[in-house]
């Protein structure tokens, strides 16, 4: 980095490049790709204050796997855990199927170590719990893409792995019954729950031809309870829950619980399996607005693009859509269409253009639909203040 900070070299650091937005990918032609993936040393876990401290190169499986004998997990859980590093979770501040359970990434980071573009190290290796010494300066590197410095080194609060778990799917006839769901959920099931995703009739079509017993419904919820309590006392809370709905189903065993997940995890896997191209739209707003979004994108594509398909489904209790829209070619039409469609939706009600994905290149021109541009010039600031010759993936998050 000093090297390329003295010849105005473009860097692009490089997990393990599965993010969604182009953000480790270079794009220009002239930049060198810094690759992270041989910095996989896990240091040392001190199970007294459940916190492990390893390389930025971990993948997050095998963080997981290290950890299992001491009883405890990551605080993240995503599609690509078999080859996402945790140097590129923590700098995209990748969300997941734990956030509902565990919170952001950002609040289970307790320290890092982090080259500047200058070639500078700066040690913010802490493991201490409670730190009220100032700037928290660790913040401004998760999330920032690789923009203001390379992770190098990570310390994450782990939360103890849980004995039992129970998953339901619960079919439902409006949205409403789904968005009503939630706070019946967190009433019946309380400090249990795990995971609450959803998805539309549209998304479960492609994902699975399996029946359920469910019959045809238009929405699908699936809620995970997962604790230290014997399995009997956490199933019988679940049955509670269930007994408030005509159509569910109950999971127990891990095959059965695997298979009701799939149906959830299938649904980007089929999109990207269908010949055609999907846009792909990650935003977040209160959960009772999803429908209403994706309608609202829908009626405007209806008319002049009969051929266009939008499918939602997310993390409905995270408040996180994936509004995804297939059309058997790429239009560029389209996606500006949907795009005025839904980023207006979300500066009406103060949403998020990227919920978890990040901004990378792909959402970098709409920034401002989410920040001011008193926020923007501010992150324009800091960027200069850390990397004055934009040597750190240039043109990624702030275009
Ligand atoms: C998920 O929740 C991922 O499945 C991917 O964040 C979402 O592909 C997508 O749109
Ligand atoms: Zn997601």
């Amino acid at each position: 980095l000093k090297y390329c900070h003295e010849q105005r070299v473009p860097v692009v650091p490089q997990g393990g490049n599965t993010g969604m937005v182009g953000g480790s990918v270079p794009h220009r032609g002239d930049e060198v790709v810094l690759s992270l993936s041989r910095m996989n040393k896990i240091h040392s876990f001190d199970p007294t204050n459940a916190v492990i401290q390893c390389q930025s190169g971990c993948i997050l499986d095998n963080l997981n796997e290290y950890l299992r004998p001491y009883g405890y997990v990551m605080p993240l859980d995503l599609g690509s855990s078999g080859s996402c590093q945790i140097g590129g979770n923590v700098a995209t501040n990748a969300g997941g199927i734990r956030f509902l359970r565990y919170g952001s990434l950002r609040s289970n980071i307790l320290g890092l170590k982090v080259v500047l573009a200058n070639g500078d190290t700066i040690d913010l290796l802490n493991t201490l719990r409670k730190d009220n010494t100032g700037y928290d300066l660790k913040h401004l590197f998760i999330g920032s893409e690789g923009t203001l410095g390379v992770i190098t080194d990570v310390c994450v609060a782990t939360p103890m792995l849980l004995a039992n778990s129970v998953t339901a799917l619960l079919g439902l006839d409006y949205y409403e019954d789904a968005v009503a769901a939630l706070s019946a959920a967190r009433n019946k099931l309380g400090e249990s729950i795990a995971a609450i995703e959803y998805w539309d009739s549209a998304s479960m079509r492609i994902s699975s031809t399996t029946q359920l017993g469910l019959g045809d419904c238009r929405f699908y919820l699936l809620v995970e309870v997962a604790s230290n309590m014997n399995l009997e006392s956490l199933e019988d809370r679940m049955m509670d829950f269930l007994g408030m709905y005509s159509k569910g189903v109950l999971a127990t065993d891990e095959g059965k619980k695997k298979s009701l997940w799939k149906l959830r995890e299938n649904i980007p896997l089929a999109l990207k399996g269908m010949n055609g191209h999907t846009y792909k739209y990650d935003v977040s707003m209160s959960p009772h607005l999803f429908n209403q979004a994706t309608l609202m994108v829908q009626h405007h594509l209806a008319a002049e693009y009969p051929h266009a398909q939008v499918f939602q489904y997310g993390h409905l209790a995270d408040g996180n859509l994936h509004l995804n829209i297939w059309s058997p070619t790429f239009d560029q039409e389209i996606k500006n269409l949907a795009e005025s469609t839904l980023y207006e939706f979300l500066r009406l009600h103060r949403g998020s253009i990227s919920a978890e994905h990040g901004i990378g290149v792909l959402k970098a021109k709409h920034l401002n639909v989410s920040k001011s541009e008193k926020a923007i010039a501010t992150m324009r600031n800091l960027k200069f203040l850390f990397d004055p010759y934009n040597i750190l993936n240039p043109n990624k998050v702030l275009n």
